[in-house]
């Protein structure tokens, strides 16, 4: 199966200014915006400009995206005045990733169970 890229990726075009969203964050590598369907009372994804199907691709081709991904996830949490938060990377349809452009969920403003489900 092949992975959409560019004009056919939605966090491209998100990235790309194409489609709405509410943006809260970004940095030189990466956009935070909201998720369209909250888990949580802050739910945000942190996505590199870049286009990579995941994370460890991301990791492959840029420690550096990786760390500023890393690094705009806590600033988001930091400026939602979190006093902790999750970050969940899914991989693979099997863990449930729905779109396939890397991106960090940042989860937070709730009482956090674990294991997740
Ligand atoms: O996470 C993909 C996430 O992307 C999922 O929580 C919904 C979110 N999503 C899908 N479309 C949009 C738009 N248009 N704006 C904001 N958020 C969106 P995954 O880990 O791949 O399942």
């Amino acid at each position: 199966m092949s992975e959409p890229t560019g004009e056919d990726c939605l966090f491209c075009r998100i990235v790309a200014g194409a489609l709405p969203a509410q943006v809260v964050g970004e940095s030189r590598h990466c956009l935070a915006f909201r998720d369209i369907d909250p888990a949580a009372p802050t739910h945000v994804l942190v996505v590199p400009r870049r286009h990579v199907p995941d994370l460890a691709s991301l990791a492959a081709a840029s420690p550096d995206e990786l760390a500023d991904a890393v690094a705009l996830a806590a600033r988001v949490a930091d400026d939602a005045g979190l006093p902790g938060y999750r970050t969940v990377a899914n991989t693979g349809a099997a863990a449930q990733q729905s779109v396939f452009h890397a991106h960090l969920h940042v989860l937070g403003g709730r009482t956090l169970s674990w294991p997740p489900g």
